[in-house]
């Protein structure tokens, strides 16, 4: 049992200078712990509510002011002086008091901050590394998952200069974190030479880091990870692979698909996403189709199943009712997990379980909104996500979870997953 002394939250900036939540629970015990939680640029519809100020006179309304008075007063008010058992009994008593679908009274910013910062402080209390706390939580050995790597940006994230949000590298044949991130470093320097000589572009980033070249088309920006693969010394496909975040919602208005100038259906986006994987090295298909076309996801996961993973984000929003449905109907065979989607620990536990159960792998994901807490390398390991995806090798909020799974491995003596 762990007894809530108090819990108080203060509002602080994300890496787009924007407010977000951050929140400290101490217990009775004495142990106490803080949690920041990140904030997405291309969100899903089915995503729990993040409750911003909407006072236009601060932060563009993106203040989080009522988030935080909702920790503060109410949240306090109602948990101070409480026991829990566990990150269940403290999940089921924040969704109780509030009482809604989507979180949208007190917030799915204030409830996760909450629910971290709590699951933190027990890990303090019980005098454990919080990866290991994670680990028992899910009752699962620890292992590290394999990092996702932004290189290239478009879409929501790079300033729309392309359809596609993000081109990523996964080092499948590296045996630990820090081989991955060396390889990741090599091949990241050739793509911004490439792109200076290429664009004429100086080395400006987007929100998680990556390259945003100005680039002639989406299928530009598959072609230039490829010849940077190469220029570093790498073989594409064996030493470094391609994953996409198509981001389809993005692009996707009046029933079609508006990329590179071109408006294509359903079937189009379909027979382009193959296109590009046969001649590509992609081993992973974010968001391919938009978040509603459930009958296309169906044909876009039979046409690459076994090919490539076709993972879930807006489709799925981490909700375990969305999951259960894509399972039962073969719409796609990955989860992303992105906590904040649904809005505490306990559920996304559940989403990942149905994922594991229906026998699809699962990554771990940050926002593009992000802050220096590294809490997710610590989740990721604890849960033994397959895959994360926190971002590019660049910026520190970045670098804050990806130095952490350097520390895991080299203290931990944690392996890396598969
Ligand atoms: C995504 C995420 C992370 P955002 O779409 O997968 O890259 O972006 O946080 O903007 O939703
Ligand atoms: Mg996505």
């Amino acid at each position: 049992m762990s007894r809530i002394q108090s819990l108080t939250a203060v509002e602080v900036l994300d890496s787009r200078g924007r407010p977000t939540v951050h929140a400290s629970c101490r217990l009775a015990s004495g142990s106490a712990a803080s949690a920041t939680v990140p904030s997405g640029a291309s969100t899903g519809s089915a995503e729990a509510l993040e409750l911003r100020d909407g006072d236009m006179r601060r932060y563009a309304g993106f203040g989080c002011l009522k988030a935080v008075a909702n920790v503060n007063r109410e949240i306090n008010g109602a948990l101070a002086g409480k026991d829990f058992a566990d990150q269940a009994a403290l999940d089921h008593c924040l969704l109780d008091l509030d009482s809604t679908e989507n979180k949208s009274r007190l917030g799915a910013n204030a409830i996760l901050a909450v629910s971290l910062a709590f699951c933190r402080a027990q890990a303090a209390e019980r005098g454990i590394p919080f990866f290991r706390h994670m680990a028992r939580m899910a009752e699962q050995s620890p292992r590290l998952p394999r990092p996702m790597i932004n290189l290239f940006s478009g879409g929501a994230h790079g300033g729309g200069q392309t359809a596609i949000q993000d081109v990523q590298i996964v080092v499948p044949s590296a045996r630990s974190i820090a081989e991955t991130l060396q390889v990741m470093a090599d091949i990241f320097r050739a793509a911004a030479d490439l792109v200076s000589a290429r664009y004429g572009m100086r080395l400006l980033t987007a929100d998680e880091g990556g390259l945003a070249p100005d680039v002639e088309s989406s299928e530009a920006m598959l072609a230039n990870a490829v010849e940077a693969i190469m220029l570093a010394g790498y073989e594409p496909g064996e030493e470094a692979a391609l994953t996409l975040d198509v981001a389809a919602s993005q692009f996707h208005s009046d029933g079609a698909y508006h990329i590179d100038g071109e408006v294509i259906d359903r079937d189009g986006m379909i027979n382009l996403i193959d296109s590009w994987r046969a001649a590509y090295p992609i081993v992973s298909v974010e968001d391919g189709l938009q978040e509603a076309d459930w009958e296309g996801w169906q044909g876009l996961c039979g046409r690459l199943q076994g090919r490539a993973m076709v993972l879930g984000d807006d489709l799925l929003c981490t909700n375990p009712a969305r999951i259960r449905q894509a399972a039962a109907e073969n719409a796609c065979d990955s989860l992303l997990l992105k906590v904040n989607q649904i809005g505490t620990l306990t559920e996304a536990l559940e989403a990942m379980r149905l994922a594991r159960g229906a026998g699809w792998k699962v990554v771990v994901s940050a926002r593009s909104g992000e802050t220096e807490d590294d809490w997710l390398a610590d989740l990721a390991t604890g849960w033994a996500g397959d895959y994360i995806k926190v971002g590019s090798i660049t910026q520190s909020e970045r670098l804050a979870k990806y130095n952490r799974l350097l520390v895991l491995e080299a203290l931990h003596g944690l392996s890396l997953t598969g």
